[in-house]
């Protein structure tokens, strides 16, 4: 019998991620989408076919972590036999700004799912996988985090991920939904959305290579990460789902980089100088020559921030055999080769006279 997906967050980088593999798999594959005014779908338009031709089988759906209606709606039109609920707000940073819709989406979204799984009487039917956080862990308590480590979350956006958390357990334990959390770390790709600090990082060095970009502003430069690579990681969400006993696990590499080494290893990718501030470079970032490339603005500097995270994935590594398989160095170098490709495109088509404004007139 085939197997039934549905993914909340399909158009976002882990969803896109997990509908190629599913569909590997050989599922059914099911996105929710919400409605935009311009396309959203470019990390699955290669999966996606018209409903006139034939391909692979994968539908997508409109809907809204913040409408409970189009979530039941949806879950009882597919009845799927696991969802992964990858939909969020899923920047802290943005998280201050919008505090209650990153809740309304974030930790309620969690809910209305978990809801409609038990309104629609498919307890015994639907497996649920939520997309927790290492965010959770935020000010630490322990270090490496584990399953056991107590939880500080240190913004809005790990607030409404902690509720999620809880309701994912307390499901689980009222009603006997098989549902479990992947408290999960940092992890990236070539299609990370470009405000995450290690694409801005690629995407702004690769452009200021190519003369398209004069200057990379970043916050804080000494936060410390355990970044992994997205492809991998949505290996993990699928496992968890296959286990007999739904249990939570933190997925993570174990090993720890600051943001300036980040931008070390991808300046070292692409040939590229980068001059620190006390070695010639002035507190903004300036050389002597009034050069930039990295440069400190506070305004990236958030509220409360989370300094450092690092993993302990040995449940995982024990119980769903999971180890990740793509190094911390081979994801910058292909997330560098990436986005050098779409910068030279970008300078090609700037060599060519080609500008918005061109296209307007
Ligand atoms: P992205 O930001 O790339 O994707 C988020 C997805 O959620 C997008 O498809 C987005 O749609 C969708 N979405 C946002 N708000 C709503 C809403 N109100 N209704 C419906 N859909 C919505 O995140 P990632 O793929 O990186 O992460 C996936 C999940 O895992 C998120 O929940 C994130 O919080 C969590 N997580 C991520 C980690 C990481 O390092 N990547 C680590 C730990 C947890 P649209 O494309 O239209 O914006
Ligand atoms: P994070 O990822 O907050 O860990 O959340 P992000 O890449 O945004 O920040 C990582 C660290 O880098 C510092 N930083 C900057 N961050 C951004 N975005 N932009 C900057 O210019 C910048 N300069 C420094 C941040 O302060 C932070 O310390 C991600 C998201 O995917 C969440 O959804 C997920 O839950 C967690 O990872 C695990």
């Amino acid at each position: 019998m085939t197997k039934v997906a549905l993914i909340t967050g399909v158009t976002g980088q882990d969803g896109a991620y997990l509908a190629e593999f599913l569909l590997k798999k050989g599922y059914e594959v099911h996105g929710v989408k919400r409605r935009s005014s311009l396309f959203n779908t470019a990390r699955i338009d290669h999966l996606f076919h018209d409903v006139h031709e034939k391909g692979l089988p994968f539908f997508l759906h409109h809907g809204d972590m913040t409408d409970s209606s189009s979530l039941t709606h949806i879950i009882q039109k597919v009845q799927p036999d696991e969802i992964y609920n990858l939909a969020a707000q899923s920047h802290v940073a943005v998280s201050f700004e919008e505090p209650e819709y990153t809740a309304n989406s974030d930790a309620l979204g969690a809910l209305r799912i978990l809801e409609a799984i038990r309104i629609l009487g498919l307890q015994n039917k639907t497996r649920f996988y939520q997309a927790s956080t290492s965010e959770l862990y935020g000010l630490v308590q322990e270090t490496p985090q584990k399953e056991t480590t107590p939880f500080y979350p240190r913004s809005p956006y790990a607030v409404a991920k902690l509720y999620a958390y809880w309701i994912t357990i307390n499901y689980r334990e009222a009603y006997g939904i098989y549902a479990c959390n992947g408290i999960l770390f940092n992890h990236e790709s070539p299609i990370r959305g470009e405000t995450f600090v290690t694409r801005k990082i690629t995407r702004a060095l690769a452009r200021i290579k190519l003369g398209l970009q004069e200057c990379l502003y970043l916050g804080n430069m000494n936060a410390l990460r355990d970044w992994g690579h997205a492809k991998d990681y949505v290996e993990m969400q699928w496992l968890m789902l296959q286990q007999e006993q739904p249990e939570d696990f933190v997925i993570a590499t174990g090993v720890q980089y600051s943001v300036r080494d980040f931008v070390n290893a991808a300046a070292k990718e692409l040939g590229m100088a980068i001059a620190w501030k006390g070695e010639g470079v002035d507190e903004k970032g300036y050389d002597a020559s009034g050069k930039c490339i990295v440069a400190v603005d506070s305004r990236y500097f958030r509220p409360t921030e989370v300094e450092t995270l690092l993993g302990d994935a040995s449940k995982a590594k024990n119980k769903l055999g999971w180890v990740p398989k793509i190094s911390f160095d081979e994801l910058v170098s292909e997330m560098v080769r990436e986005d050098l490709k779409s910068a030279e495109r970008d300078e090609l088509v700037k060599r060519h006279g080609y500008s918005a404004f061109n296209y307007h007139e």
